[in-house]
């Protein structure tokens, strides 16, 4: 009983200290024990971005940067990773403890009130795409286009006229969700975009003509346990949901494509426990490869891939400062697309080369569809611009604006398809 106490009180000492840290300039002097690790306790941290180490012990250590605000960079660690940063001596402060549950419930039903609220779980999507597939079956189609490492189905609408014929003559375009479980919203535009064009086929011209034209390939929700694990487990995961062996989980499906997969360690992790972790072998992941699958099957002239956050769209080459041959293209749509969506409620976005104007990155999937397929891919960071902002997490209340200021570039990259097809 006593001992009990004892480590209650040292647990407790040390977590006042922890905050105790908030202060800015003062050297961090805890050491974290080791048992708090074992409940899934993990921190954020801030360090300030000007130390001179940091990039290199970021990568020697995975560690996983979740954004930089105002010189500081804001990190996501396990206990371990805290003792590690400790003992390369980079000084950092405490910003909050993040617990993971320990036991995730099975899903049963569509719940009344889901526990993410007004954003969708996964049987809350499948749903919603089974609904609009009935609603108005002569343009919407539903497809199960593979199984999640847990065996949930990935699901893919069509939207098109005549829409259970493959009509050769009309071009494809295609839009992803979710590559990466903790971003929310970016379930949320894919499926409002399926919703709208379905709901106003008959009474807007203009979306008529959009549909009757092309074949509109979505799939809102490409990491379906990912976002379960979200929704039910830690907020902040990233990853699929892969057992990699040793206790350690996750694949970075936007790391997993077989383009230059894995060409060298910065642009992704050959580590398992990295939150960039590209997988033992391109394509290794069924989600992955439910995407090479449709691409194989089909002729994508341009695709949309939704992330958060940042507000930014960034084109290939990702894994390369080098310009892509279409760069002229590229940065033409980009910008289109940019101002586009900065017109409508003035939320500001700038469209860049993914890896000369953000980061590098590698096995990625626009640099995948381009490289591959010559596909004009764009990813599109969604609101917020900085992690301050609210990062990974966006009000119930913008969920709606987000999805309108999205609209006018994905209509008009569907436009633009049509035309030069
Ligand atoms: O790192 C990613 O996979 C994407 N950003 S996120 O913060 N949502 O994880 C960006 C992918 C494309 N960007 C680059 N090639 N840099
Ligand atoms: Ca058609
Ligand atoms: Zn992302």
């Amino acid at each position: 009983m006593k001992k009990v106490m004892f480590i209650l009180i040292v647990i407790a000492l040390s977590f006042a200290s922890a905050f105790s840290m908030g202060r800015v300039g003062q050297v961090p002097s805890v050491s974290i024990p080791q048992d708090i690790e074992r409940g899934r306790v993990y921190y954020i941290v801030r360090v300030d971005a000007r130390v001179e180490a940091l990039p290199h012990i970021i990568r020697r250590l995975n560690l996983d940067v979740m954004g930089n605000y105002q010189g500081y960079l804001y990190l996501l660690l396990r206990a371990s990773e805290v003792r590690a940063l400790y003992a390369s001596h980079i000084p950092y402060q405490f910003v909050s403890i993040e617990r993971e549950k320990v036991s995730l419930p099975k899903e049963r039903r569509v719940r009344a009130q889901a526990a993410n609220g007004p954003y969708h779980s996964y049987l809350e999507v499948q749903k919603e795409l089974s609904d609009l597939e009935k609603d108005y079956p002569g343009i919407v189609k539903l497809y199960d286009i593979g199984d999640s490492v847990e065996g949930r189905d990935i699901l893919a609408v069509k939207i098109s006229d005549n829409v259970a014929t493959e009509e050769d003559d009309e071009v494809d375009c295609f839009f992803v969700g979710c590559h990466h479980a903790r971003e929310w919203i970016s379930v949320e535009v894919p499926l409002m975009l399926a919703r709208y064009l379905a709901e106003h086929y008959s009474d807007n011209r203009e979306i008529k003509d959009v549909v009757d034209n092309s074949e509109i390939w979505i799939v809102p929700l490409l990491n379906p346990d990912g976002l379960e694990y979200t929704i039910n487990v830690f907020r902040w995961w990233r990853k699929n949901r892969r057992d990699n062996g040793n206790g350690l989980f996750g694949v970075d499906l936007n790391r997993n494509y077989d383009f230059m997969w894995g060409i060298d360690d910065i642009g992704s992790s050959p580590n398992p426990a990295s939150n960039v972790y590209r997988g033992p072998s391109p394509l290794s992941e069924p989600e992955s490869q439910a995407v090479a699958q449709l691409f194989t099957s089909h002729n994508f002239r341009v695709a949309l891939t939704y992330h958060s956050y940042a507000q930014v769209i960034l084109y290939p080459w990702g894994y390369t400062v080098e310009p892509t041959p279409d760069y002229r293209l590229f940065s033409f749509l980009g910008d289109t697309m940019a101002s586009l969506m900065s017109a409508v409620h003035g939320r500001w976005y700038y469209a860049v080369p993914g890896g000369s104007g953000f980061y590098f990155t590698n096995g990625e999937f626009t640099d995948w569809a381009y490289g591959k397929y010559g596909t004009l891919a764009f990813t599109v960071e969604l609101p917020p611009v900085s992690l301050m902002q609210g990062g990974f997490i966006n009000a119930d209340s913008d969920i709606t604006s987000i999805f309108e200021e999205n609209l006018p570039a994905a209509l008009y990259l569907i436009k633009w398809a049509i035309a030069n097809k």
